[in-house]
């Protein structure tokens, strides 16, 4: 049995019982799919505001995961909010749903467009498609305006699939990565309207984990994922004490 937790780094309770549904819909019979979400942090994640704030509330549930013998964790925020830190605590596997829908991507096509959520949240993901190594085969990053919260609001889906084909059309890209963990239950539909593979990164990084996993590789704790040196951390965040 693969333990695999998947963490919606906000708070919106909803979107992670969403995230989970679709993670379990790719996951095989013999993964055990956990979704939770940080006891302290934003309802939800679209300024870099949000997402430094986000960050030890990850954190925590990385820590959480460990005693819990997790063997390989996705975060489910197109951001990777905290995932350099999350590999540093973590023994097993820790993916981005970013990273893994970028990958995913580039093996299905040579290059891909995102649509994501507000404008503001588009230079996050070229920093992302840079640090990766995809930025040549990203096309665009395209925002629809809908905030990560309205997502679940009926208008939303019609109106992101709308914006995919557009976006499909006028990029002449291969793939379309969808950019917000809100959308991963929009894929099948997205796909149908697109003709063209549509990539919901926490259904890529879900996969990617456990073959991570199946494959025997850990985290390297070589470098600069070593563990974190021991020191104190002072004030709201001293529990963070290591
Ligand atoms: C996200 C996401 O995936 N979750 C969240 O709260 N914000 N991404 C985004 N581009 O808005």
């Amino acid at each position: 049995m693969t333990r695999i937790r998947v963490i919606n780094p906000n708070t919106a309770l909803a979107m992670t019982e969403s995230i989970g549904r679709c993670a379990r819909a790719v996951a095989s019979p013999s993964t055990e799919v956990t979704a939770v979400s940080p006891a302290m942090g934003p309802e939800s994640i679209e300024s870099h505001y949000d997402e430094a704030l986000a960050v030890p509330g990850v954190l925590a549930e990385i820590a959480k995961g460990e005693r819990e013998s997790v063997d390989a964790y996705v975060i489910a925020c197109f951001g990777d909010p905290g995932l350099d830190a999350a590999r540093e605590l973590a023994a097993g596997p820790v993916l981005g749903i970013a990273e893994a829908a970028m990958h995913a991507a580039t093996m299905v096509g040579r290059t891909f467009s995102v649509v994501t959520t507000l404008a503001r949240t588009t230079g996050r993901a070229w920093d992302l498609a840079h640090r990766y190594g995809f930025a040549a085969a990203c096309r665009g990053v395209h925002a629809c305006e809908i905030p990560v919260l309205d997502l679940e609001k009926p208008p939303a889906r019609a109106a992101v699939t709308e914006l995919c084909a557009q976006v499909a059309e006028r990029d002449g890209s291969d793939a379309i990565v969808l950019g917000c963990a809100g959308m991963a239950d929009f894929c099948a539909e997205v796909s149908r309207a697109t003709g063209v593979p549509v990539i919901d990164g926490v259904a890529a990084a879900t996969r990617f984990a456990e073959s991570l996993v199946a494959l025997g590789l850990r985290t390297s704790t070589r470098g600069e994922y070593a563990r974190p040196r021991p020191k104190r951390y002072s004030g709201l965040l001293r529990d963070f004490t290591i």
